[in-house]
């Protein structure tokens, strides 16, 4: 199949494109694994790490993806190929790809959960009081073999559903309504969680840091892997994402804006999480239960619980879907190219493998819990290891390495909107050396944790 075929679908403006950008970035990552990760990672330290990953390796590769999206107008794939053909750069793309399928087999079993426990709220709220009949109530749940995939297929259905409807009405239209609206509730709930009494602890978890922690490998190694996460980088979901956007419109504004929304977004999580769970005395490290094992009870005692519960449910579901729409696009976008299928006939079967995908990291939960795959992790947190500790980075160094010198430089530059100024010359240089080289290191010093 050639590169170019049928017109390509654009977004109607530039908010709409920020927008989804900002829907793909917010997710998950930003309440459910950003909160666990930085509670087991020590709080303030972790973050303090995080915020520069973000500044100094983030914003210079968002800025890289949306440059080679928007200039080639393919998928991940075939911008490689068109920008530089017959060259090895393509791999970042076939990583990119499989990133899409890992990633969203295993996000959609959260998702799932996520739908699940917003649909009790609106039932009245999950039978528990106490912490214990919590956990009880989370762990019967998500072992039960048949349930929690029920929950993840209704999930994968509603995400298959937007990328169907397309670009523009399908992932723009819904962003535009969700993106505000998360943002409003998620300051509210921030709001409502500072007027507890742990607030004052939460306060110093988050960000009054102890820095014996920085001695810890696992602390960048997680910080990194948390900063390409939640950018939704180094997998080409931006490259896919500024591929539908219009040569008229300027990049970098956009690109920054993303990453300090985004980075908000994480932060006023945090706000939301932590006050609750020191005012209930919950320990900050328990894991990728944190969200679904505490949260419920702290709702439960408390006197706005049912409906602090169901916004944050709402959010969290919400949020899952937009970041799951970005995944499946970046796979959904290749296959269209390669098969020259409809994007409604794609989307339907790139998601169904996708489901199927996910049903062992979900049983690997559960059922088949004694199962283990990398270094003794089961098979969610496998999944979770292989791409967000490893085919992320290592895919956004790829990217950032072909930007920097596998490209024309001064056509880089114009692609960019930069043009020849100074901050054009800085980005480039960040991109040659700096994170390349960042990224290596945080590798070489993580080795130790590799226990394949
Ligand atoms: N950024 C999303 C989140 O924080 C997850 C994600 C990761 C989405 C990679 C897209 C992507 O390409 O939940």
């Amino acid at each position: 199949m050639g590169l170019e075929h049928q017109p390509r679908e654009q977004w109607g403006s530039r908010l709409g494109f920020m927008l989804a950008a900002l829907g793909s970035a917010v997710g998950l990552g930003n309440i459910w694994r950003f909160s666990y990760v930085a509670g087991e990672s020590g709080g303030a330290a972790f973050i303090f790490i995080y915020l520069l990953f973000i500044v100094a390796i983030g914003i210079p590769i968002i800025m890289a993806e949306f440059t080679i999206g928007r200039r080639a107008q393919l998928d991940v794939v075939g911008s490689f190929q068109k920008l530089a053909p017959g060259k090895p750069w393509v791999l970042a793309g076939i990583l990119g790809v499989a990133s899409a399928f890992i990633i969203l087999s295993f996000y959609g079993v959260i998702g799932g959960w996520s739908i699940y426990y917003f649909l009790q709220y609106i039932g009245g709220g999950p039978p528990v009081e106490g912490a214990e009949a919590s956990a009880d109530f989370f762990v019967n749940f998500h072992t039960s073999p048949l349930f929690p995939i029920f929950w993840q297929l209704l999930f994968m259905t509603i995400t298959v559903g937007i990328v169907y409807a397309g670009v523009k009405k399908g992932i723009e239209k819904s962003n535009k309504i969700l993106m505000p609206l998360l943002a409003v509730l998620v300051i509210i709930l921030a709001g409502y969680s500072m007027t507890l009494e742990g607030a004052q602890e939460a306060l110093t978890f988050l960000f009054s840091p102890d820095w014996s922690a920085l001695t810890d490998p696992s602390v960048y190694f997680a910080a990194l892997s948390q900063a390409f996460f939640s950018l939704s980088l180094g997998m080409g979901a931006l490259i896919t994402y500024g591929s539908y956007l219009s040569k008229k419109e300027k990049l970098p504004g956009a690109a920054v804006g993303v990453a300090t929304m985004d980075s908000m977004f994480a932060i006023v999580a945090g706000l939301m999480i932590f006050p609750a769970v020191f005012t209930f005395s919950i320990a900050p490290d328990s894991g990728p239960g944190l969200v679904f094992i505490t949260l419920p009870d702290i709702f439960g005692s408390m006197s706005l619980g049912l409906i602090y519960g169901l916004i944050f449910f709402f959010l969290l579901s919400a949020a899952a879907v937009s970041s799951g729409v970005s995944l499946l696009e970046v796979a959904v976008a290749y296959f269209m190219r390669r098969l020259g299928w409809t994007r409604k006939k794609t989307a339907i079967f790139i998601g169904s493998i996708i489901f199927l995908l996910g049903i062992p990291s979900s049983l690997g939960l559960g059922t088949w819990s004694g199962v283990s795959l990398i270094g003794g992790r089961d098979i969610f947190d496998s999944m979770d290891f292989l791409a967000s500790y490893i085919f992320l980075p290592v895919g956004g160094m790829i990217i950032a390495l072909f930007v920097g010198w596998g490209w024309n430089k001064s056509e880089v530059l114009e692609a960019s909107n930069f043009g020849q100024s100074a901050i054009g010359t800085i980005w480039i240089w960040l991109l040659r050396i700096f994170a390349p080289l960042a990224i290596l290191l945080v590798f070489l010093y993580s080795v130790g944790l590799f226990t394949f």
